[in-house]
């Protein structure tokens, strides 16, 4: 070999090990405040609790400023926690969606659907335009009968037990059932067991491999812990994916259009008659699953956890189910009843201000710009808008703290700055199922507080795990059949 050849090769390697030690979203090389830890090479590694990253961040960001970062390894952290950024961030003609390393792990099972696809890909604009007129307002008519049923079903295996019931562990069972129902008519007899379908194990233990895999890649033998962990729950994604395959094959050439699997398999492109192909036809399938159902369970658990605890939201919130359903504890609300239940709805939004159950989201720039006139930002330079600072941002929020639906009257929303409340995310890639999940938990809370009455432990103490989503820990609720509507004292 020749000594240019051996000098251009040795030169090659270091060039590959410089940019290989690159940090990882550098910000052009900007510092931010940090927790004050910080340990040659691994980082803000100890402030951050690896099983509840979100939760440990709410304290050791707490007093940082608007915002801050953290270091792991290679890996850079960015984040961002009053309005007035956050704000900034959302302004779409500047900013567009980010994937973080958590999210980009999350491709390996749901690959270009619409969660995880970046902004350019063909796939996302195509799935968003063939599917935006499945979840639409009026769109929910199609899903209503199905919310009403699998939520009726609750109540009655609820009725069949004694003793209080798991508020989480319910309403997980309800939001899955009802999405997996609507999604692709698929009944998983989450009322007929106690123990849930081992697809939903299989598949949250799938999204937990990823998400660690994600926080991982930049450390050293990341990589080869990443493969580990793959293998190790490879039999997992296996059962997973071959059950949405099937469920896929056996609708194919059918015309049927009524659930989202018969409208992706059936509908294609007004223009270019392009359709979906069946591999993304699975990402998109495990996609609403994911997305829609532990969030909308946590955000119906959060909002039952603030009722509990404050008897006078909870006593206008069942004069409101009484007064628009009349005598009958039984009764169920039309599609255009639905969006009455005003002050439910303002519980609801409530609950997910103080408990965003997504709890954070990513922005980029489209080019390059300086956030707050101060910081130099570049396309691939990404900032973490961290909700549940954002939503407690006192500039903003009077007693951040306190649960108070009022907030979210008309003329109250409107004094506040846009863009300081973002439970479904931003712009062109926020919450597709947001219609979706809002009429989901309007409804089955108006009927549940119609049906029961609530009774909390007073002694329980708010406990939060963090999944893919944020969802209360251990919160029981004691329910007891109404005896005495509110109408029925008005009649
Ligand atoms: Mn949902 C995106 C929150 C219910 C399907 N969802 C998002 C984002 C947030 C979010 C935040 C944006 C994330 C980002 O910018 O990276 N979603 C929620 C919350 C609830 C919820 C708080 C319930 C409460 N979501 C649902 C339901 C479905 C769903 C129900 C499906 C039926 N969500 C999605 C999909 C996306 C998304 C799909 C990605 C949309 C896109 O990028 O085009």
């Amino acid at each position: 070999m020749s000594t240019h050849r051996r000098i251009d090769i040795r030169c090659r390697r270091a060039h590959r090990r410089i940019v290989g030690r690159k940090l990882k979203n550098d910000w052009s090389g900007q510092a931010f405040p940090h927790a004050g830890r910080r340990k040659p090479f691994i980082g803000d590694l100890g402030v951050s609790d690896p099983r509840h990253p979100l939760l440990s961040l709410l304290e050791w960001g707490a007093d940082l400023g608007p915002i801050y970062e953290m270091r792991i390894f290679r890996q850079n952290f960015v984040f961002v926690s009053n309005v007035e950024l956050a704000a900034e961030l959302c302004d779409e003609s500047r900013f567009c969606k980010a994937l973080p390393p958590a999210i980009t792990a999350l491709r390996q099972y749901a690959g270009d659907g619409l969660f995880t696809a970046h902004n350019d890909e063909p796939n996302w604009q195509l799935a968003h335009e063939l599917l935006m007129p499945a979840f639409t307002k009026s769109a929910m008519q199609s899903y209503h009968p199905t919310m009403l049923e699998t939520a009726g079903e609750l109540f009655d295996y609820w009725d069949r037990q004694s003793g209080p019931v798991d508020v989480t562990r319910s309403m997980t069972k309800l939001t899955m059932e009802t999405l997996s129902r609507a999604a692709f008519s698929h009944d998983f007899g989450s009322f007929t067991t106690s123990q849930p379908h081992p697809f939903v194990g299989a598949m949250i233990r799938a999204l937990e491999t990823g998400r660690r895999k994600g926080g991982l890649l930049t450390a050293p033998g990341g990589r080869l812990l990443g493969r580990y962990l793959d293998h190790r729950n490879a039999d997992q994604q296996a059962y997973v994916d071959r059950l949405l395959d099937d469920l896929i094959a056996e609708r194919t050439g059918s015309s049927d259009q009524h659930d989202l699997l018969g409208i992706m398999l059936n509908v294609s492109h007004p223009e270019t008659g392009e359709r979906l192909s069946p591999l993304n036809i699975r990402y998109q399938i495990l996609t609403f699953l994911v997305a829609g159902h532990e969030t909308t369970s946590g955000a119906l658990s959060f909002t039952l956890y603030y009722l509990s605890r404050n008897p006078e939201v909870l006593a206008a919130a069942q004069r409101e189910a009484d007064e628009i359903l009349g005598a009958d504890p039984r009764a169920t609300p039309t599609f255009e009843q639905v969006p009455k239940f005003r002050h439910i709805r303002r519980c609801l939004d409530e609950a997910l201000r103080i408990w965003p159950t997504v709890p954070a989201f990513a922005r980029s720039p489209r080019s390059e710009t300086m956030l707050a006139d101060r910081y130099r930002m570049r396309p691939e330079d990404w900032a973490v808008i961290v909700l549940g600072q954002v939503h407690r941002d006192p500039s903003v929020w009077e007693e951040p703290d306190v649960y108070d639906p009022d907030r979210f009257l008309p003329a109250n929303i409107k004094k506040r700055p846009a863009h300081s409340y973002k439970p479904f995310g931003s712009g062109l890639r926020a919450c597709i199922g947001r219609q979706f999940a809002i009429h989901e938990a309007v409804l089955v809370l108006a009927c549940l507080l119609h049906r029961y009455d609530l009774t909390g432990d007073p002694d329980y103490e708010l406990a939060v795990d963090e999944r893919l989503t944020m969802v209360p820990r251990d919160f029981e609720l004691g329910l007891q059949p109404r005896k005495q509507l509110a109408t029925s004292m008005v009649e």
